[in-house]
């Protein structure tokens, strides 16, 4: 019997019960609502909000947080293909679903208190309280520890000024966690975004992410009372530790958007006669096509096994990055090569690699920069700094 060609190695049967549940249910929403309106919001550069409710519905907002907060308690292989499925869709939607679980949600959960727990996991796990996450700044990302965003105590309450940039869901949320400086390091703020001195701006001419919410945020003197700080923790670790969780989902997310453009480029190269045959036929689209199907076999075994030590509490911030690293240069990588199989059809948003291709330069570059993750492989086996 031939073998599937996106699970060559059978990876699905290493999935429990549950797990093949999730991400069939999650796969049948991306086929049948997913798919039929992305190319035209990513033309229009329209983020599919209408989908919200039913996202929220199927239990994939906060989905690894416990059911007492209204979430679906599911183990992190399942975030995971949640992530891939989404993502087979579209990474805007991927990333509306990442920003909301472990950038606003998860940080809510692991650094707040119980009142805060109550106050936004049940809202926000129905979808209708969304988040946002404010760490990077104007004047460069990958280096977070020199934060100019600062936080002042003034008697019960904090007063914060600076500016967040490039943030996603940042006009579309209700609520920012925002990360600033204070006279005792760096901490996390639950910031209403409806609060007077706060604002954010959608960021235009992207060709990027296009179905996604970008924003800068603007914070002059905004004021919050110190119960919307988050309590449990102080320094960088606090914003590094969401982005372990994010990051994760991410290692998940290409895989789809990989196997979305593989497939495509794959039936098309076996219906697209050129020289008497279809172009499957000829060794040079062959080995393009394996040269995929190999590089998607090793990130789902590098991404299931990731999952499995992080269901087993092993799971290690380097090993996120080296599979963050792989994954979204592999899918990079198909989404351009896919796109030339295509030839000329390949460059309109009628198919999707194009789209992804564009797509994964934010992917690639967002939550740590490629330099980064192999900087942070660099550092773990050498033991030296070299950021
Ligand atoms: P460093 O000295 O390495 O660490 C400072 C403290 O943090 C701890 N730590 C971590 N904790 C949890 N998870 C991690 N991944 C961690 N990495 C480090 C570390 O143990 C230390 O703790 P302590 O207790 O000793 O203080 O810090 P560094 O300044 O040398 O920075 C290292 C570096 C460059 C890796 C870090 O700054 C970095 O990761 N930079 C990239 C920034 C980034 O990824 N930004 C992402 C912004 S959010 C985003 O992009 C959302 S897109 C979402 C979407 O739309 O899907
Ligand atoms: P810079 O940090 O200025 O990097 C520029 C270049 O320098 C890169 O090539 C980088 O790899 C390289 N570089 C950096 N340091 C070194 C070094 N030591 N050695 C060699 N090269 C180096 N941030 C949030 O906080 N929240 C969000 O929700 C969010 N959403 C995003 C959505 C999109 C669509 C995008 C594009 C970004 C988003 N980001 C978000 C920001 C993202 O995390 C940053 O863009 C990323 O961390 C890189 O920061 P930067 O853009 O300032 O690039």
């Amino acid at each position: 019997m031939a073998l599937p060609p996106a699970d060559l190695f059978d990876v699905r049967s290493l999935l429990t019960d549950e797990e093949r549940a999730v991400q069939d249910t999650v796969a049948r929403f991306v086929d049948e609502r997913v798919l039929p309106i992305i190319g035209d919001c990513f033309e229009q550069a329209r983020f599919p909000a209408e989908l919200v409710p039913e996202i929220a519905d199927m239990g994939l907002l906060g989905s690894s947080l416990p059911e007492e907060y209204g979430c679906a308690g599911l183990n992190g292989v399942s975030y995971g293909l949640i992530c891939q499925e989404l993502e087979r869709g579209d990474s805007g939607l991927r990333s509306f679903v990442s920003v909301q679980s472990s950038l606003c949600m998860y940080p809510i959960y692991a650094y707040g208190t119980e009142e805060q727990r109550q106050q936004y996991l049940p809202g926000m796990a129905r979808g209708e309280i969304i988040g946002c996450f404010g760490l990077t700044e104007p004047h460069g990302g990958s280096d977070p520890a020199n934060m100019k965003t600062h936080a002042k105590k003034d008697g019960g309450d904090w007063v914060i000024n600076g500016a967040k940039m490039w943030i996603t869901n940042g006009n579309l949320a209700h609520i920012a966690i925002v990360w600033a400086q204070t006279d005792d390091g760096i901490q996390g703020f639950i910031v209403p975004t409806n609060t007077p001195g706060f604002t954010a701006q959608v960021v235009h001419k992207k060709m990027s992410l296009r179905a996604s919410v970008t924003s800068a945020l603007f914070l002059d003197n905004v004021r919050v009372p110190d119960s919307q700080r988050l309590p449990n923790v102080k320094g960088l670790k606090g914003p590094l530790g969401c982005l372990t969780q994010a990051r994760y989902g991410i290692t998940w997310g290409p895989i789809g958007a990989a196997i979305a453009c593989y497939t495509e480029a794959l039936n098309y190269a076996k219906e697209r006669i050129l020289f008497n045959r279809p172009i499957a036929a000829t060794q040079a689209v062959q080995i393009k096509l394996a040269e995929m199907a190999r590089r998607i076999t090793q990130a789902q075994l590098l991404v299931l096994q990731l999952g499995r030590l992080k269901d087993a509490g092993k799971m290690q911030p380097a090993q996120v990055s080296m599979a963050k690293w792989n994954n979204c240069r592999i899918a990079l990588d198909i989404a351009r090569e896919a796109r030339d199989i295509l030839g000329g059809a390949g460059i309109t948003t009628e198919y999707c690699p194009i789209r992804h291709a564009l797509n994964l330069e934010s992917v690639i570059t967002y939550e740590g920069t490629e330099t980064v993750h192999q900087l942070v492989i660099g550092r773990e086996v050498t033991g030296i700094s070299a950021f």
